[in-house]
């Protein structure tokens, strides 16, 4: 893909092209060069938040995020929403029976919802996920709704990139409230405790309360509230939404919290990684190095490649 070709594609983005948005969501899962020129294109343009939704696998994040969505709508907002579970039921399957279904999102044109799979891209998920939802920033959704696995790697990651990190904790799974476990409850900025129509949910959101009474507060920190939610009866949810714009508003006027700066890094080190490849490629080194794989441990041959690459002088665009 030619510069010329990714501007283009990037203004049809802008201009709110679905099809434009799913093309250059295909091109930045692929990663190389078409990435760098969309990048450039569409930097700076969108103003909506990301929100990471994370949680124990079964907490109800998908239901979750599907009311929330309804919320956002009803508020005449775009959404986008990003899976990166393959086997999510966002893509395709059917929530609380027939009461809630995806498809019904699916069938709404302020509504984009991509799956994203755990591909080894060099900067990882994380990185890609993060220019996914740059794309869909620029192609006008004022939110992004991130759903994640559950405990595991990819928690860890929707910490570092999201703008506001919602932690779903389910009612009555142990004595132990499970975010605690997986140290999650600290870097939370909104917490809900889901299927609130249970009777043991009231317990859990005591709980949950108790405990964030204990933290310590700096001066000008966000504070973290809890939410009871049914998204079967669809009740708490406007709370929620009115908790998760208030955050991202917050982060207007308290731009350097470390999670964005995290967030930066990553960003960073990703055009770092993508920039070094890409010129490492080019070197008459490169097709020995590869012809050598196997033979010789991976760290030595990139050790050479970093040589003749000083050797040669770095210089890019
Ligand atoms: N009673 C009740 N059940 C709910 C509610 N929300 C979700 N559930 C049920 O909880 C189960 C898990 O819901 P999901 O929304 O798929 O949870 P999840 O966290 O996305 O699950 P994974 O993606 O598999 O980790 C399903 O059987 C839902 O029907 C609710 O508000 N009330
Ligand atoms: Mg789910």
């Amino acid at each position: 893909m030619t510069l010329d070709a990714a501007q283009q594609l990037a203004l049809d983005v802008r201009r709110g092209d679905r099809r434009a948005l799913a093309r250059a969501l295909t091109l930045i899962e692929r990663g190389g060069a078409p990435v760098r020129f969309l990048r450039k294109a569409l930097i700076g343009y969108g103003v909506g938040s990301l929100v990471g939704i994370t949680g124990a696998p079964g907490a109800g994040k998908s239901s979750l995020t599907t009311v929330i969505t309804q919320e956002l709508r009803k508020r005449g907002m775009q959404v986008g929403i990003i899976a990166v579970d393959p086997s999510s039921p966002l893509t395709g399957g059917s929530l609380l029976g027939d009461r809630i279904r995806m498809y019904d999102l699916a069938g709404d044109s302020g509504v984009f919802i991509r799956s994203m799979a755990n591909r080894g891209q060099y900067g990882g998920l994380a990185a890609t996920t993060l220019d996914a939802a740059m794309l869909m920033r620029a192609a006008g959704f004022g939110m992004v709704l991130l759903e994640t696995v559950g405990a595991g790697q990819s928690d860890v990651a929707v910490v570092d990139i999201a703008d506001t990190v919602l932690l779903v904790e389910a009612p009555g799974m142990g004595d132990e409230v499970q975010s605690i476990k997986a140290g999650l409850l600290e870097v939370a900025d909104v917490i809900v405790v889901t299927k609130s129509d249970r009777p043991d949910a009231a317990a859990t959101l005591q709980q949950l309360r108790a405990l964030l009474r204990m933290q310590m507060e700096s001066a000008d920190a966000w504070t973290v509230s809890v939410f009871p939610v049914s998204a079967l009866r669809q009740t708490g949810v406007a709370d929620v939404v009115d908790a998760l714009v208030a955050h991202a508003e917050w982060l207007q006027t308290h731009p350097a919290t470390w999670r964005q700066q995290r967030r930066h890094l990553l960003s960073l080190q990703r055009a770092l990684e993508s920039q070094l490849h890409e010129a490492v490629q080019q070197l008459p080194g490169w097709s020995k190095a590869v012809a050598q794989l196997g033979h010789y441990d991976c760290d030595l041959l990139a050790q050479q490649l970093f040589k003749e690459l000083v050797a040669n002088g770095f210089t890019k665009e």
